[in-house]
């Protein structure tokens, strides 16, 4: 007979892939793969994945408990393995040393709940315990895997259904196509948030429309990025654009989009498109001066591949590259999750286009770390977007494209900037 209630093995593994270590989705499959290996019950599961580094996550089970904590960086997971009743926990260790790759390993078992210490009071148990199991479905279990996109101060954390449609590591970044549970499928590049099927449009509208109504008789437009294919397919509502020109770093992304977000990705086959894969920095540098009457930048935030389209040389070449009426538009970072880069990048504009000539932008995007998100502006000649007449035609456009964001009121909203953004612009 047992002297204990359970039975607690704190468990060392060394020398683990270091990949899987910083794998939130993978950590959440294989834990509750060592529960379920070993017979028991699960009842739910959370699992975080920290930036840049680690995952810390929770398996509770009938049975008790599998935790555990990640250090992707030494290879090293401290792993609790917590069981009372007959599940024999070693076989969850035996499925985990497994599937963590793990080199050398320790562990110690102690008992928990020593009988000779504890008192037990006379009640009975037996009908909670039929009661429990008329509800408890053993099929179905909660699982609570987390994305967070954040910096060292704040975050945005998105629930997702631990299923990953994709998982690459490109040349540039890793590509991920995750299933959130709010917002659906999720365009992820390295830890950060690019787009989701629910709210994509709020991005996708915002950058492509307030230049388009400024400049009515754009013809040609050069989008830098955008992999996903959003900013093309709103370009290309427009009956007046007769050719876009979309240059994206990482062939990865459109593969993915085009699979997994094909609502998103949903104009490549337009002919008015010319798609190339390859670098938009040096696509902008060698470009024909005054070609382009629209230039586009639908970058990433300023790490890993997208560093270079927050520099002066790049948006002095996009300056180059535009036609003497042309506008620019770029991603211009938060006002609140970044306010360096935001702020940079609008000192840069306004080196360049002129101090009244680089307007912001602000708009809402629920899934972007703060959710209030900037396109920065550069105009290059009159064509302010905040003086467009043809509200008319705006309107008519909206209604007749079904767009979901952008209208006639946030055309000229956007524009409106609260008094710690202009502190911020520093005029
Ligand atoms: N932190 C997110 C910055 C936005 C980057 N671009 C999104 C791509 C959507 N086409």
């Amino acid at each position: 007979m047992s002297t204990a209630l359970g039975n607690h093995i704190l468990v060392e593994f060394m020398n683990c892939d270091p990949h899987v270590m910083n794998d939130v989705a993978a950590i959440e499959r294989d834990m509750v793969g060592a529960a379920q290996k070993a017979g028991a019950t699960v009842i739910n599961s959370t699992f975080h994945h920290f930036s840049p580094y680690g995952v810390s996550g929770v398996v509770v089970i009938q049975e008790s408990h599998l935790a555990i904590h990640t250090w992707p960086e030494y290879g090293y997971a401290a792993v609790d393995l917590f069981t009372c009743g007959e599940m024999n926990a070693w076989i969850s260790f035996d499925h985990l040393k497994e599937c963590f790759g793990a080199k050398s390993y320790s562990a110690i078992e102690m008992k928990r709940g020593s009988v000779n210490l504890l008192q037990r009071n006379d009640f009975d148990i037996s009908s909670a315990r039929e009661k429990a199991a008329e509800w408890r479905n053993p099929e179905f279990y909660t699982r609570n895997v987390w994305f967070t996109d954040k910096d060292e101060d704040q975050a945005l954390s998105l629930r997702f259904t631990g299923d990953v449609f994709v998982d690459v590591q490109s040349p540039f970044q890793r590509v991920r196509i995750l299933e959130s549970l709010k917002y659906g499928k999720m365009l992820a590049l390295d830890d950060m948030v690019m787009t989701t099927e629910k709210d994509e449009f709020h991005y996708h509208e915002m950058i492509s429309h307030p230049s388009l109504f400024a400049l009515r008789h754009a013809k040609n437009v050069l989008v830098i990025g955008g992999g996903d294919g959003g900013t093309v397919r709103e370009v290309l509502r427009h009956a007046n654009i007769e050719k876009v020109t979309m240059v994206e770093i990482d062939g990865e992304v459109i593969e993915a989009c085009k699979v997994h977000l094909p609502q998103i990705a949903a104009s490549f086959d337009d002919p008015r498109l010319e798609l190339i894969v390859d670098d938009g920095i040096a696509f902008v540098k060698n470009a024909k001066q005054a070609e382009y009457d629209i230039i586009i930048v639908d970058g990433s935030d300023p790490v890993g591949p997208a560093e270079g389209l927050f520099s002066v040389e790049f948006y002095t070449n996009c300056y180059n590259a535009l036609k003497a009426e042309g506008i620019l538009v770029a991603q211009g970072e938060s006002p609140k999750f970044n306010e360096k880069a935001f702020s940079e990048l609008n000192q840069t504009l306004q080196g360049i286009f002129g101090k009244n000539n680089a307007p912001v932008g602000l708009f809402f995007v629920p899934t972007y770390p703060t959710g209030m998100w900037s396109f920065q502006y550069g105009i290059k000649g009159d064509c302010h977007p905040k003086n467009v007449q043809n509200v008319d035609e705006i309107r008519q456009f909206v209604s007749d494209q079904g767009l979901r964001y952008y209208n006639e009121d946030i055309h000229f909203a956007t524009f409106a900037t609260p008094n710690f953004v202009k502190a911020l612009l520093r005029k």
